[in-house]
C-alpha cells in the first residue's frame, strides 16, 4: 500500500470534500422547485434582486471576518513550544474599535431593514387591473383574484367573477364560487393575479417559487392580496411549505398559465356541468325526481354509484348536485371540503398533485393509477382516513369505500369523460414523478 505524506493526505481529503460538494450541487440541476431560476413576474424578480444584494453583503461580511481571523491566527499564535505566560500583548478597552464594530453592523442591518420594508410594501400593495372575461354568455369586468384554500392535504382554487368582496369574509361564509378546482390553478398569462389565501383546518403555506414568495394559509383569516404573474405560458410547480400533518409532503400544486383566449376557453368549459348524452341526462332527471330506474349502461351505473357513494363529499354538477351540500360534507370531513369533480378530467394531476392523470410521455389516460386510487386511496397517499376520535367520526382524507371492480371501472370511465382533455403541452409540462 502506498503511504502518503501528511500534507498529501490532507490535500486528498480536501479534494474529496470538494468533489462531494460538486456532486451534491448537481442534484438540484433542473429541479421544479428551484427558487432562483425561471423567475416570472415582478414579484419573484424583486425578491431575487433583493436577495442577491443581501447575499453580496453577507459574502463581504463573511470574508472580512474570515480575513481578520486568519490574520490573527497567523500573526498572534504561539510559535514553537508553548511556555507558561507565553501570551501576546493583551489589549482591552479600545473605544474607537468598540464604537466601530457596534455601529457598522447596526448601520448595515438598518440599510437592509429599510429596503426590506420597501419590498414588503410593494409585495403587499394591490393595484387594479381588471380584464374582460365572458362568463355564462355575459362579459364580466373581472379583477383577477383567486381564493386559495388549503386543507389536509390538497389545495382548492375558487374563482368568483361577480362583485364579491372576498377579503372581508371567512371562507365558510363566502358565497358559492362560480367555478372551483383543485391542485391546479389556471391563470391568464401576463396578468397580475391577486390571491386570497386561507385554510379550512390547520396552517398551511402556499408557495409557487417561480411566481412569488410564500404566504401562510391561516384558518379564519384571509391573507392580504398576494400577487403572482406569469410572463410566459407554462406550468409552475409549488408545494405546501408549512408542516401540516401526515401527508404534508404530498400536498403539491401547479399554476398553469395560458394565453388569454385559451384561458377564456377554459373558463367557458369549467362553467358547464358534466357533458352527458340525452339518454343519460334523462336518467339523471329520473333519479333526481325520485324514480327508481335500473341503469341501462356503464355511464348510468357510474352515475348511480356516484350518487350513492361519492356525492356525500364530492360535487359533480349535472350528476349529483341535488344531493350535495356543504353541511353534509362538514359532517364527513374535518376540513369540510373534498375536490370538485365536475371537470376532474381537465386536470392532469390529482390527490395533492402526486399522481398523473395522463401519461406525460404518451398522453394516454392513466386509468390504472386511478383504479388504484379508488380501490384504496390510502395505498396511494397516507391521508388519514380514520375517524378523528371515538366520538368524532369525521376524517381527514378519502376513505376506502370497498368498491367492486365493476364499480371502479364504471367510475373511471365516467371520470375520464368529465374533461375537456387538457392540451398535450400541459400534459407534458405538468407531469410529476
Ligand atoms: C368521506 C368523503 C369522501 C367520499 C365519500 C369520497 N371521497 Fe373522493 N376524496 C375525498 C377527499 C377528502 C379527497 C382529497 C384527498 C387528498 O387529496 O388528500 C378526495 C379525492 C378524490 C379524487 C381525487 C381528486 C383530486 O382532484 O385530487 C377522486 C378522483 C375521488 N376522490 C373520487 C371519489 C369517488 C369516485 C368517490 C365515490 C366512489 C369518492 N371519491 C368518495 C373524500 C371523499
Ligand atoms: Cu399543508
Amino acid at each position: 500500500m502506498t503511504r502518503f505524506s501528511p500534507s498529501t493526505r490532507r490535500a486528498l481529503r480536501f479534494g474529496a470534500v470538494v468533489l462531494g460538494l460538486v456532486f451534491l450541487s448537481a442534484c438540484a440541476g433542473d429541479a421544479e422547485l428551484d427558487t432562483r431560476s425561471n423567475l416570472q413576474g415582478p414579484e419573484a424578480q424583486d425578491i431575487e434582486s433583493f436577495l442577491r444584494w443581501v447575499l453580496w453583503i453577507a459574502y463581504a461580511v463573511f470574508f472580512a471576518v474570515l480575513g481578520v481571523t486568519l490574520y490573527a491566527w497567523k500573526n498572534f499564535r504561539v510559535k514553537g513550544e508553548y511556555e507558561e505566560g507565553d501570551w501576546p500583548e493583551q489589549i482591552h478597552g479600545n473605544n474607537t474599535l468598540e464604537y466601530a464594530w457596534t455601529a457598522a453592523p447596526a448601520l448595515l442591518l438598518a440599510v437592509i431593514g429599510v429596503f426590506t420594508i420597501g419590498l414588503h410594501n410593494s409585495l403587499n400593495s394591490s393595484d387594479s387591473n381588471p380584464i374582460n372575461v365572458v362568463v355564462g354568455g355575459e362579459t364580466v369586468n373581472w379583477e383577477p383574484e383567486i381564493v386559495v384554500v388549503g386543507q389536509q392535504w390538497w389545495w382548492e382554487y375558487q374563482y368568483h367573477f361577480g362583485d364579491v368582496e372576498l377579503s372581508a369574509q371567512r371562507i365558510e361564509t363566502l358565497p358559492t364560487a362560480d367555478l372551483t378546482t383543485a391542485t391546479q390553478m389556471v391563470i391568464p398569462v401576463g396578468q397580475e393575479i391577486e390571491l386570497e389565501i386561507t385554510s379550512r383546518d390547520v396552517i398551511h403555506s402556499h408557495w409557487i417559487p417561480s411566481l412569488n414568495g410564500k404566504r401562510d394559509a391561516v384558518p379564519g383569516r384571509q391573507s392580504a392580496p398576494w400577487k403572482i404573474q406569469a410572463d410566459e405560458p407554462g406550468v409552475y410547480f409549488g408545494q405546501c411549505t408549512e408542516f401540516c400533518g401526515l401527508s404534508h409532503s404530498r400536498m403539491r400544486m401547479q399554476v398553469i398559465a395560458l394565453p388569454m383566449e385559451e384561458f377564456q376557453d377554459w373558463v367557458t368549459a369549467q362553467m358547464e356541468g358534466v357533458d352527458l348524452d340525452a339518454e343519460d341526462a334523462a336518467y339523471v332527471d329520473q333519479l333526481v325526481a325520485g324514480e327508481v330506474v335500473p341503469p341501462a349502461n356503464s355511464t348510468q351505473r357510474a352515475i348511480d354509484t356516484f350518487r350513492t357513494k361519492c356525492s356525500s363529499c364530492h360535487l359533480m354538477e349535472g350528476i349529483a348536485d341535488d344531493l350535495w351540500s356543504a353541511e353534509r360534507v362538514a359532517e364527513q370531513l374535518v376540513a369540510g371540503a373534498a375536490p370538485n369533480l365536475t371537470h376532474f378530467g381537465s386536470r392532469t394531476t390529482y390527490a395533492g398533485g402526486i399522481v398523473n392523470l395522463y401519461d406525460p410521455e404518451t398522453g394516454d389516460f392513466n386509468a390504472n393509477e386511478l383504479r388504484e386510487w379508488l380501490a384504496n386511496p390510502e395505498d396511494v397517499k397516507a391521508n388519514y382516513a380514520l375517524p378523528v376520535s371515538d366520538d368524532d367520526s369525521r376524517m381527514r382524507g378519502m376513505p376506502n369505500l370497498g368498491l367492486s371492480t365493476q364499480e371502479i371501472d364504471d367510475l373511471v370511465a365516467l371520470l375520464e369523460s368529465t374533461g375537456p382533455r387538457p392540451s398535450d403541452f400541459i400534459i407534458e409540462e405538468s407531469g410529476v414523478e
